[in-house]
């Protein structure tokens, strides 16, 4: 039945980012990056885990592309590591590195499946950070030509890329909260991350369209799905100004060739330069863009005196079905927050980059029963339906993620995967949710070999 409520060219995919499953973190000329000093920093993950190992995916390749084959997707989403292309961020290109990713595209390729590749999904190169990461200018136009290198060598091949995964994560989750690599908890590091973040991705869509004109370009983002907390009018316009501060200081310069008012009556003083032609840059025409979505943010206005700019708290689930990492379970949020964007923004096609939820469940004689994963799932695609229903442009839906893997700060505690992975022996086992979204996947699309 959920099948039947979309078109014949809907694309189903999984996803996958190069640091949660790749491991080899010292092989074939990769460098550190800003991901391997932070997890091997005690306290940073749970556990003290690390990528150094992951899924072991770079040793297992041919197979976990077989595994996605079985999965009966038309389409991967994958990122290519930055530290394994150009080691220290700027200066020598490694072959090495670049050759894992001809392989891998070239895998997909013989089994008849997309391949949609993320330039950006955190691993920046470590040496980079010795001049400042992301809050140094010099990073965006080290990240143009890293940009330049993967096109010209992958550009003939690949169906889809996109600058940057989760500009939120990159900006305030890691350079505000300090959750995420490297770990900084300072306005001026995150707002000068914003902009350095917001330029790389106006000079890498350059530098994309320079290489490879005929792969469709775009950009990933969690935009926050943001609840008022009640309706009454101070809630509102507290909705509002989180909505400048987590989503609109990305697409307004994107999109529009500005930041958001309130945000910069806010901050404007402490933000980095903005030189001219700045905005021109980053605003540039995308050809596609994606969604992440978890979870709803509940925001209340903030009167404590000294709540700096968005003045908002965040507030308590109001539908306490949460999955095991605790995050609430609302799918209607999905569909609100993209209509309020395609409302505000001149946006074309888009696809759901990643959903999925975390549920810990381990096999019992070879099965892992994680029905609520299931329940997650088709609830948030019959979501995707009823968008598609109300004319918006959904293309596609990739669920995260192909397989249980390094969640970051959450080390490997917590699995997202469609299917289970032991990190022990490295056996893959396709959970019943996997098995489930294969039945729905296969029905579209060919994944015949080409
Ligand atoms: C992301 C992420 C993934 C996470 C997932 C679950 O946030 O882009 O791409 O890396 O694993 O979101 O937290």
């Amino acid at each position: 039945a959920l099948a039947g409520r979309f078109p014949s060219d809907f694309m189903f995919g999984v996803a996958t980012a190069s640091y949660q499953i790749e491991g080899a973190a010292r092989e074939d000329g990769r460098k550190p990056s800003i991901w391997d000093a932070f997890s091997h920093m005690p306290g940073r993950t749970f556990n003290g885990d690390s990528g150094d190992i992951a899924c072991d995916h770079y040793h297992r390749l041919d197979q976990d592309l077989d595994l996605i084959k079985e999965l009966g997707v038309e389409t991967y989403r994958f990122s290519i590591a930055w530290p394994r292309i150009i080691p220290d961020g700027r200066g020598p290109i490694n072959e090495a590195g670049l050759d894992f990713y001809d392989r891998l595209i070239d895998g997909c390729k013989e089994r008849g499946i997309k391949t949609n590749a993320t330039l950006y999904h955190w691993d920046l190169p470590l040496t980079l950070a010795g001049d400042g990461g992301w809050a140094a200018r010099s990073t965006a136009y080290a990240f143009q030509r890293y940009a330049q290198t993967v096109m010209k060598r992958l550009g003939d091949r690949l169906d889809m890329v996109a600058t940057f995964n989760e500009p939120w994560c990159i900006v305030w989750l890691s350079h505000l909260y300090g959750v995420h690599a490297p770990g900084e908890k300072s306005i001026d590091a995150a707002l000068a991350a914003l902009h350095t973040m917001n330029l790389a991705h106006g000079l890498g869509v350059e530098a994309i369209r320079q290489e490879a004109p005929d792969v469709p370009v775009g950009i990933v983002c969690n935009h926050q799905a943001i609840e008022p907390a009640s309706d009454r009018a101070e809630d509102m316009a507290a909705v509002e100004r989180a909505f400048q501060f987590h989503n609109a200081c990305f697409f307004d310069p994107m999109l529009k060739g500005e930041y958001p008012a309130d945000f910069m009556a806010a901050y404007g003083e402490r933000m980095p330069e903005i030189e001219d032609g700045d905005l021109q840059t980053i605003n540039q025409k995308l050809d596609w863009w994606g969604l992440n979505y978890y979870r709803p943010m509940r925001i209340a206005h903030d009167g404590s005196p000294d709540a700096a700019f968005p003045a908002a708290r965040e507030t308590a689930p109001v539908n306490n079905v949460l999955t095991d990492i605790g995050w609430e379970v609302y799918a209607p949020s999905l569909g609100k927050l993209i209509k309020q964007l395609y409302d505000r923004y001149d946006l074309p096609d888009m696809y759901i980059t990643e959903n999925g939820a975390c549920y810990n469940m381990e096999p019992v004689d070879g099965v892992v029963d994680d029905a609520p994963r299931t329940e997650y799932l088709s609830e948030h695609i019959s979501v995707c339906a009823d968008v598609i229903d109300a004319g918006i442009p959904l293309k596609g839906y990739y669920a995260w993620s192909l397989m249980d893997n390094f969640e970051w700060a959450e080390g490997y505690r917590m699995r997202f995967g469609l299917v289970h992975v032991d990190y022990e022996t490295q056996e893959r086992t396709i959970k019943d949710s996997g098995k489930w979204y294969k039945a729905l996947a296969e029905t579209f699309g060919t994944t015949e070999t080409e």
